[in-house]
């Protein structure tokens, strides 16, 4: 390091240090890992400091600043990317700056059904405070008590209800963020119609903080449901799951809220790795599905409508068994099972993550055709596949065989069999990230499933909005850090 640069380093760190408090301001290898490792630990980067700023003002005089010191930032909510999005690189020249100090519920309007967050609130902090106003906001992800509103924005998340309720760009009105000179953008006005222009909120949603860093946000919420009716069911093959799929939305609409499906190998990882679980049927099946419906009240027409859906399942051969939740605590079980897929396969480790969506009509041929694919390359592999298929959305996610070491199953077979199904995805017009966003881990797969045209248009805004290239640099956009 030149004198030059100690010097401006150590102006830069008086600088945070000024800004945000000493408490703060984090500058001790050992302090700043949990900030600079991912949650999986599979990505380790380096900063030169960790601020945790208390309010947007703080965010934007730190932004100021580092923009005068052209020095980058990285932008970090809860932690839970599983694409590497949130950590700086192993370069140690970024500052992180992490919002969840920024965890006030700043105002609950009842009659507008809109709730103003700062971006540090975690979603069960979110969701709590809803249903303390007896309203449900509905975004539900495994992860929800760590994840953080602003990084569930900055990802669009998704989850387990997006059928019925959207994502997180459909759940949002209006937002504040700070852009990387330290100017503040706010649309938190909780409009529910505005056409004066470009929706410029809907360019941060989805942007990993590659754009400008959110601070607030006014979300929707929507009625708590008064009833529930839920089933684990063994089908046939994931064409009987989208024949039922048809079926249920037949009968029952927009009480369909969550309709999930599970491969055998998927169900027996869980079970081996929380043997305190009991499995759902009293046999092993290939593929289930986990249905919810919800609806305002009528306990009993939604109990007859999930019948109704079963019969006519069993009776067209596309149902095999079934166990229907008795209570809320049944329901509960069912949810748990399935929110422990992917916690199960870090903990086993050695898993290819791909994040596909597809429409619905070629869901079942491509589950068939990228496992036959998989197979080929990777006969032993277990089949972990599930995922939101009442979107569209299925986490298809080849895992190592018991016998075999998680390094030497990604090394062999990360690459080919990632490849294999993103190509597959590509070229049947899905999606190589449907939910989990870019990071650094998808980045440079970009380039084979967008066109020229629309990562000419991505670099456009990026260079319009971080001309010095200093927001999250290296993530999502493929080509050198130094392109801009
Ligand atoms: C889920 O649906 C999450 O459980 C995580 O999106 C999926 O680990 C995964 O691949
Ligand atoms: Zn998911």
């Amino acid at each position: 390091m030149t004198a030059t640069s100690a010097n401006s380093s150590a102006q830069l760190l008086q600088g945070l240090r000024a800004i945000v408090g000493d408490k703060a301001c984090m500058e001790a290898a050992d302090d700043m890992q949990p900030f600079t490792t991912d949650y999986r630990k599979l990505y380790h980067g380096k900063a030169l400091a960790v601020v945790l700023p208390a309010t947007t003002q703080q965010v934007s005089e730190v932004m100021a600043l580092c923009f005068r010191h052209g020095v980058p930032v990285v932008p970090q909510g809860g932690n839970t990317s599983l694409m590497g999005g949130a950590v700086p690189d192993a370069a140690g020249d970024a500052v992180v700056l992490n919002l969840r100090r920024m965890n006030q519920v700043q105002e609950i309007d009842v009659v507008n059904d809109t709730m103003t967050l700062s971006a540090g609130v975690t979603l069960q902090a979110a969701r709590a405070a809803a249903q303390e106003a007896g309203r449900l906001f509905p975004l539900r992800i495994g992860s929800e008590g760590s994840c953080q509103i602003g990084g569930n924005l900055s990802t669009n998340a998704g989850g387990t209800a997006v059928l019925r309720y959207g994502n997180m760009r459909d759940l949002t009105l209006g937002i504040e963020a700070v852009l990387p000179d330290g100017r503040i953008y706010s649309s938190l006005r909780g409009l529910r119609k505005d056409n004066t222009g470009y929706d410029l909120k809907q360019l941060f949603i989805g942007s990993e903080g590659t754009l400008g860093i959110i601070t607030a946000a006014v979300l929707k919420l929507m009625p708590l449901p008064g009833a529930t009716a839920a089933a684990w069911i063994a089908v046939r093959d994931p064409h009987a799951a989208v024949e039922l799929l048809t079926e249920a939305k037949r009968v029952a609409g927009q009480a369909v809220t969550a309709f999930e499906l599970i491969s055998g190998p998927a169900l027996t990882l869980v079970l081996e790795s929380m043997p305190q679980l009991s499995a759902p049927l009293p046999e092993t099946h290939d593929w289930m599905v986990l249905i919810e419906l919800t609806s305002g009240g009528d306990a009993e027409g939604l109990d007859a409508m999930l019948m109704g859906i079963l019969e006519q399942g069993l009776e067209r051969g596309l149902v095999t068994d079934a166990a229907i939740a008795a209570s809320l605590a049944d329901t509960r079980a069912f949810w748990q099972l399935r929110e422990e897929i992917s916690d199960a396969q870090t903990r086993t480790g050695g898993s290819i993550k791909c994040d596909i969506s597809i429409p619905l009509s070629k869901i079942a041929d491509f589950i068939a055709e990228a496992s036959a694919q998989v197979l080929a390359l990777a006969p032993d592999a277990r089949m972990v596949i599930y995922g939101h298929m009442g979107d569209g959305n299925v986490h298809f996610n080849p895992l190592r065989p018991k016998d075999m070491a998680a390094a030497e199953f990604l090394a062999q077979n990360y690459a080919r069999v990632s490849h294999a199904v993103d190509g597959l995805a590509t070229r049947q017009n899905g999606s190589i990230s449907a939910e989990h966003g870019i990071g650094v881990a998808k980045r440079d797969d970009l380039l084979e499933c967008k066109s020229p045209v629309e990562l000419e248009l991505m670099w456009q805004i990026k260079r319009a909005l971080d001309p010095g290239n200093l927001l999250n640099p290296g993530k999502v956009l493929p080509g050198a850090k130094g392109l801009v």
